[in-house]
């Protein structure tokens, strides 16, 4: 009875591990760009969540700490070109996030010669909620949401994807600091070689474009609010942005498996 029952506490211990997410690389019009972790992609160390709105790391995530991390590539595209981020849970194209971090999904730009500080981040994309949230239409796309590059001016820029999980959301994190939004944050060095004529306007700032009071920074999943009266937090997506999708671009060719062994991460409680 004893042995049992501990076995069954263990194994719910490993149901229970985290289900977080981190981006894996981008494609571009169909075609992918390669393992972009810590190459075009300022990778942080983990796939955890940022929680608190006043952290740096809500610019470009841990790694990122308002200073410039600079990693060794930058991916060329030109306006109008599809740019494809893909996330990952702990090995690529697998189940991709918990289907219980449901959520909004945006993207925004900066230039890079800002390293992501001050008022300078422009949202080009957002999508809360239609037929189901974004995130779980992400799951059933194989991690893959796409942007369309606007036409901006020629040079280095980061493109900043942001996951929202709202399944601990019913609080704020400043009132529990074990739960609140969850943001899983990337951003990609991207070299603009077209010289478009739509200049960025003036942006907001990570930190500080979400409080504690923005809309869709608290919410509740679990209580029959009504998902298609959620707003996300931030600015209206820029009118000059050319839109984008939560869709399948391609197919992941992964390489022939060698072992069953999968990563574990830490559990926390996270599921
Ligand atoms: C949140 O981040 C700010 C800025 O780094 C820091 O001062 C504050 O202590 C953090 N809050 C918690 C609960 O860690
Ligand atoms: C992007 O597409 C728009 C609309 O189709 C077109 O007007 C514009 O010239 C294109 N820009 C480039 C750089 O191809
Ligand atoms: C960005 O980082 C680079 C390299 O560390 C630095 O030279 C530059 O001054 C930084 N720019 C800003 C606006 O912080
Ligand atoms: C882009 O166009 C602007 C305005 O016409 C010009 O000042 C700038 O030098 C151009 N930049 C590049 C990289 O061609
Ligand atoms: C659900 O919970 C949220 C946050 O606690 C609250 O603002 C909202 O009024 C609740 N909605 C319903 C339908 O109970
Ligand atoms: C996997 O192995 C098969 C058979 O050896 C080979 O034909 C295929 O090219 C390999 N695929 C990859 C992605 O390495
Ligand atoms: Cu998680």
């Amino acid at each position: 009875m004893y042995l049992s029952a501990t076995l069954f506490s263990l194994s719910a211990l490993v149901a229970s591990v985290t289900a977080h997410t981190l981006v894996w690389g981008v494609w571009i019009n169909g075609v992918d760009q390669g393992d972009g972790r810590n190459i075009y992609i300022r990778s942080p160390p983990n796939n955890n969540p940022v929680l608190n709105l006043t952290d740096p790391a809500m610019a470009c995530n841990v790694d990122n700490r308002g200073i410039s991390l600079e990693v060794p590539q930058w991916v060329s595209v030109k306006s109008n070109d599809s740019l494809t981020f893909e996330w990952y849970h702990n090995t690529r194209d697998d189940d991709i996030i918990a289907s219980s971090h449901h959520g909004p999904i945006a993207v925004y730009i900066a230039p890079a010669a800002s390293n992501g500080s001050g008022p300078v981040w422009t949202k080009i994309f957002d999508d809360t909620y239609t037929t189901s949230w974004a995130v779980d239409r992400l799951i059933l796309a194989h991690g893959q949401h796409t942007v369309v590059v606007p036409d901006i001016p020629a040079g280095d820029y980061l493109f900043r994807a942001e996951i929202i999980a709202l399944h601990q959301a019913d609080v704020l994190y400043d009132q529990n600091p074990l739960r609140g939004a969850q943001f899983y944050i990337s951003c990609a060095q991207i070299t603009v070689t077209t010289n478009g004529t739509d200049a960025l306007p003036v942006g907001v700032p990570f930190p500080g474009a979400y409080t504690d009071a923005s809309p869709g920074i608290v919410w509740n999943l679990y209580n029959n609010s009504d998902p298609t009266q959620y707003v996300a937090p931030g600015p209206a997506v820029w009118a000059d942005a050319k839109g984008g999708a939560i869709a399948l671009v391609g197919i992941p060719i992964l390489p022939n498996v060698t072992s069953s062994a999968v990563p574990i991460a830490a559990a926390t409680g996270d599921v």
